[in-house]
C-alpha cells in the first residue's frame, strides 16, 4: 500500500526537491524528468536551478579533467580534444529558447502515452562555446557530407538505446550553433550536459545534445531509434487517435510559434482592480512580432506588450493589464505571430507521440469584484 501511494505521489503535479535544483514538478524519477514550474517564466532567463530536465538514461558524471572529445568520420585530421582546447577557440554567446519536442503532450486529446508535460518543458538561457563550425574546420571535414552525428556520455540500458543523433550538415554550420560550455555565466551543470553539449538555436530540445564526447562527419543520416520512429511528426494530419505509417513521418526540427500565460494561473480568483495577464511567447528560428489577448473566449482581441528584445531564438515577455467591467468567470486566450507570418492556431494537430503542441493557450478566471 505504502510503495503505491508513493508511486501516485511521484507521477503527480506535486512538486519534488531533486539535489541542485529547486522545487520542481515530476514527471519521472529515474532517471529525473523534472519540468519548470510557472513562477520561473516570469525573469527573461531561466535560473540554471530551475530549467526544466529530460534525459533519458542514466546521467552520466563527467570528470572534466579527463574530458575527451572525438571529432571522426568524413574528416582529413579526425580530432580529440580536451576542454581546455575547447575553451582556447574563440567563444561565443548565444541567447536561446530550448523546448521539448512534448512540451505540452498533456493538452492532447485523446491522451497519448509518455512524459504528460504541461507548460514547463521549456527555458530560455544565455549560452557560450565555441561555434561547431569552427571544430569541424580544425578537423578538415569534408564539405559535402550532409550530416553530424553526436553521441553523449550517456549509453543506453536494457529497455532504452543509446541516445545518438545526426543533424544536416547546414544547421550544423550556422553561426548561432554551439558546443556550448557555459549556461547563464556558469559553466554547464551535470543535468544540462556538463561539460559540453550542442546548441541548435531555434531547434527542438530533442536536437541538443548533452555530455557530447563524440563528434561524427558523416554522409548519411544516422538510422537508430533517437532518429526514427522518435523525434518524427506525420507528413499529413491524421484523424486524432489514429496510428501512423512510419514511412509517413518527417524529422521535426524547428520549433512552432506559441505563446503560453503565466499569470494568472488557471482556475484562479483574481484579486479586485487590474488583472495582470502576463506570459511568454517564442516561434523557433523567426521573431515573435506580435502576441494578442481575448479576454472573452476569443470574441475580441487587444495587443499585449512585449519585452523590447527581439530576437531570433530567444522568446520575448508579454503582458496585458485588464481591467473587467464587471464579476463573474472569464476565458483568456493568448496567441503569437511571427516573423514568418505564422499564427499560433486554435487546434494544434493530433499526432500519437504528442509532439508540438502550439494550441492558443487558455486559462479560466474568476473575478468576484471589480
Ligand atoms: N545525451 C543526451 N542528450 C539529450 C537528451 C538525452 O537524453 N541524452 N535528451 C534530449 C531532450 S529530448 C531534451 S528535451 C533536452 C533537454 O535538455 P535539458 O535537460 O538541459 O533541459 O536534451 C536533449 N539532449
Ligand atoms: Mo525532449
Amino acid at each position: 500500500m505504502a510503495a503505491v501511494l508513493a508511486a501516485t505521489a511521484l507521477r503527480g503535479d506535486d512538486s519534488v526537491t531533486v539535489p541542485g535544483k529547486k522545487p520542481m514538478l515530476l514527471h519521472n524519477d529515474r532517471p529525473e524528468d523534472l519540468e519548470t514550474p510557472p513562477e520561473y517564466f516570469r525573469s527573461w532567463l531561466t535560473p540554471n536551478d530551475a530549467f526544466y530536465v529530460r534525459q533519458h538514461l542514466p546521467r552520466p558524471k563527467v570528470n572534466g579533467e579527463s574530458y575527451r572529445l572525438t571529432v571522426n568520420g568524413k574528416v582529413s585530421k579526425p580530432l580529440t580534444l580536451n576542454l581546455d582546447d575547447l575553451r582556447k577557440l574563440p567563444q561565443f554567446e548565444v541567447p536561446a529558447t530550448m523546448e521539448c519536442a512534448g512540451n505540452g503532450r498533456a493538452f492532447f486529446r485523446p491522451r497519448v502515452p509518455g512524459s504528460q508535460w504541461m507548460r514547463g518543458a521549456i527555458g530560455n538561457a544565455s549560452w557560450r562555446g565555441p561555434r561547431l563550425s569552427d571544430v569541424l574546420k580544425l578537423a578538415g571535414f569534408q564539405p559535402d557530407a550532409a550530416f553530424v552525428e553526436f553521441d553523449g556520455a550517456d549509453e543506453g540500458v536494457l529497455s532504452t538505446p543509446d541516445f545518438v543523433r545526426s543533424f544536416p550538415m547546414k544547421k550544423m554550420l550556422h553561426p548561432a550553433t554551439l558546443l556550448a560550455l557555459r549556461m547563464n555565466g556558469e559553466a554547464l551543470p551535470d543535468f544540462h550536459g556538463f561539460p559540453c553539449r550542442l546548441i541548435v538555436p531555434g531547434w527542438v530540445g530533442a536536437c541538443w545534445l548533452k555530455w557530447v564526447r563524440r563528434i561524427t562527419v558523416s554522409e548519411t543520416p544516422n538510422t537508430g531509434f533517437f532518429m526514427n520512429p522518435a523525434y518524427r511528426f506525420p507528413r499529413y494530419d491524421l484523424p486524432p487517435g489514429t496510428p501512423v505509417k512510419p514511412d509517413e513521418l518527417d524529422m521535426i526540427q524547428g520549433m512552432a510559434v506559441k505563446s503560453i500565460i503565466m499569470d494568472p494561473v488557471d482556475q484562479s480568483t483574481a484579486a479586485a482592480g487590474p488583472v495582470n495577464i502576463s506570459g511568454i511567447a517564442w516561434a523557433g528560428e523567426e521573431k515573435v512580432e506580435r502576441v494578442e489577448v481575448s479576454t472573452d473566449g476569443g470574441m475580441h482581441w487587444a495587443a499585449a506588450g512585449l519585452s523590447r528584445e527581439n530576437l531570433p531564438f530567444a522568446w520575448r515577455l508579454w503582458n496585458f493589464s485588464w481591467q473587467p467591467k464587471k464579476r463573474g468567470y472569464y476565458t483568456v486566450l493568448s496567441r503569437a505571430t511571427d516573423s514568418a507570418g505564422r499564427v499560433q492556431p486554435f487546434v494544434a494537430v493530433w499526432n500519437p507521440s504528442g509532439y508540438a503542441w502550439n494550441a492558443v493557450d487558455r486559462i479560466g478566471i474568476l473575478v468576484e469584484h471589480v
